[in-house]
Formats: C-alpha cells, sequence, structure tokens
C-alpha cells in the first residue's frame, strides 16, 4: 500500500456514500500511464493513473496519483463545481520527492476578499483548520502569484516524518472533505446570469493559472514526454476551457 492510496480509497467511498456519482469521461491513453526511470539498481517504474467523477452539482472530480517507489508519491484531488454554484474547489496536493513531504489542502474561494463569502466558506471550517495547525505548522516559501487561489483555511505544510502525512494529514484531508460535503449539500442554484458570469470568470482564472503553473509539468514532461503532459494537463487536469469551447461548438 502506497502512502496516498489510503487517501484516494477514502475519497471515493466517501463521495460514493455521500452523493449521486457517476463516471466522468478520462481521454483514452491517461487513465493509466507508465514510464522506467533510472538506470540498473535504480531503476523504477512510474506509474500515473487517473480517477473521474461527477456529481449533481459537481462538474468534475478528479485525482491524479503518481506512484515510483517510496521517495516519489503524489496525490493530486480537485473537485471542481458546476458554473451554477458558488462553492470553492476543494483542492489537495499531496507530494512526496526525495527531498521529503509537500502538502497542500484546502478550499479554494471563487471571491477570496469578499467577506460574506468567507463568512459562507471559511469561517465554518476555522476550528478545524486551527485543530490542524497546531501539527501541521506553515510550510513557507510559497509562489507569490498562488496567494490569491488560497484560502485563510489553507494547510501548507512540509512533514519531516512520514507518520505525520499517516496520521494529522489523513485526519485533516477527511475533515475537509467532509466539511466539503456539506457545503455541497447546502448549496443551491444560483440563477442570477451576472453572477453566473462572475464565476464562470473566477473559474477560468484559476484554471488557467492552475495549468500555466502547474508545478507537476516538470516531473510528467521527463517521465512521459511534452505532448503527453500537455494534452494530460488540458485534456484532463485543467480542462474547463476544452469543455467550453465543445460546449459551444454543440450548441452551433
Ligand atoms: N500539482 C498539481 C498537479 C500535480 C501536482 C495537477 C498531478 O497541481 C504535483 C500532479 N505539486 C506537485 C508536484 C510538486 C508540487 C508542488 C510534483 C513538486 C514540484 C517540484 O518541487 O518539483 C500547491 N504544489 C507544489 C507547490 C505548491 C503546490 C505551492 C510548490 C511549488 C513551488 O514552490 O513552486 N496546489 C499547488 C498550487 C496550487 C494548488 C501552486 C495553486 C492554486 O492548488
Amino acid at each position: 500500500m502506497t502512502l496516498y492510496q489510503p487517501f484516494l480509497d477514502y475519497a471515493i467511498s466517501y463521495l460514493e456514500s455521500h452523493l449521486e456519482l457517476q463516471p466522468y469521461p478520462i481521454p483514452e491513453g491517461f487513465e493509466r500511464k507508465s514510464a522506467v526511470t533510472g538506470k540498473g539498481k535504480n531503476e523504477q517504474e512510474v506509474v500515473t493513473t487517473s480517477y473521474a467523477f461527477q456529481a449533481p452539482k459537481l462538474r468534475q472530480i478528479r485525482a491524479a496519483h503518481v506512484q515510483g517507489g517510496n521517495s516519489l508519491q503524489v496525490l493530486n484531488f480537485v473537485i471542481f463545481p458546476q458554473l451554477s454554484y458558488d462553492l470553492p474547489f476543494f483542492g489537495a496536493d499531496l507530494v512526496t520527492l526525495p527531498g521529503g513531504h509537500l502538502i497542500a489542502l484546502d478550499m479554494q474561494p471563487l471571491f477570496r476578499d469578499d467577506q460574506a463569502y468567507q463568512d459562507k466558506y471559511t469561517a465554518p471550517i476555522l476550528s478545524i483548520f486551527h485543530n490542524y495547525q497546531q501539527h501541521l505548522p506553515w510550510g513557507g516559501d510559497f509562489p507569490e502569484d498562488a496567494r490569491p487561489f488560497f484560502s485563510p483555511t489553507f494547510l501548507w505544510t512540509r512533514p519531516k516524518e512520514t507518520s505525520v502525512v499517516e496520521t494529522y494529514v489523513f485526519e485533516a484531508f477527511k475533515d475537509y472533505l467532509k466539511a466539503y460535503l456539506d457545503f455541497v449539500t447546502q448549496a443551491e442554484p444560483i440563477t442570477n446570469p451576472e453572477e453566473i458570469a462572475k464565476i464562470k470568470q473566477k473559474q477560468l482564472q484559476y484554471l488557467r493559472y492552475r495549468s500555466e503553473k502547474d508545478p507537476a509539468r516538470g516531473m510528467f514532461q521527463r517521465f512521459y514526454g511534452q505532448e503527453w503532459t500537455e494534452e494530460y494537463i488540458h485534456g484532463f487536469l485543467f480542462d474547463l476551457e476544452r469543455t467550453l469551447e465543445l460546449s459551444a461548438i454543440r450548441s452551433h
């Protein structure tokens, strides 16, 4: 059992039991990708598997799981709500590299500086955040231009011990996911076209940032090549723009 497999298993089974989960299409060639790196004794297979679902209020729930031995494990798990809901994104970036663990966990807001939005989507999880923050201290160095995309309850930490990932990080992941599903349950559809337009604009801003700045790009390029990587990023990991283009074509 690799480090993040229990996170993935928990998330899928929790979602299955609380939502009407349906499959979401994964483009051909992206369900599973494998490459062998290193030579001789250092030879190592790196396998990336993808998972994707949708649910009534959630446009895409998707995970990328990279497994390449003890010093290369990644689970990137993101939930993208439908454009007709003001829900935040659920975002988990759980990364283990030779240099150590790097954990990012958040409900990423659409309207970060809006007080009413914070009251709705940040205040209710502040106590969970404070519970874990004492065990999961701020991870330091952080790209300045990513700041607008994170909430005040952003857990960003670099645990020294794997046991911290298996305990506190796993518990925090479960609590954030549960709290997120409470928000989903309560969410009411937005009907005002102006508000929907604002949500769409914010979702696109987020998507563009993440696809342009994807910190995994270098890693994926090394293992699987540039063409596969770009298609994986734009055609699966962050696919909103493609999806909107397709629906515009279909509606003509
Ligand atoms: N990150 C992704 C996806 C990944 C992934 C889709 C499928 O967004 C993995 C894989 N993240 C990943 C890897 C690294 C990081 C690092 C492999 C290590 C990169 C390296 O050191 O070579 C949060 N993830 C990071 C970093 C941050 C995040 C801040 C450190 C990068 C740096 O310091 O430059 N999650 C990441 C992020 C957002 C987010 C930037 C922005 C909204 O949600």
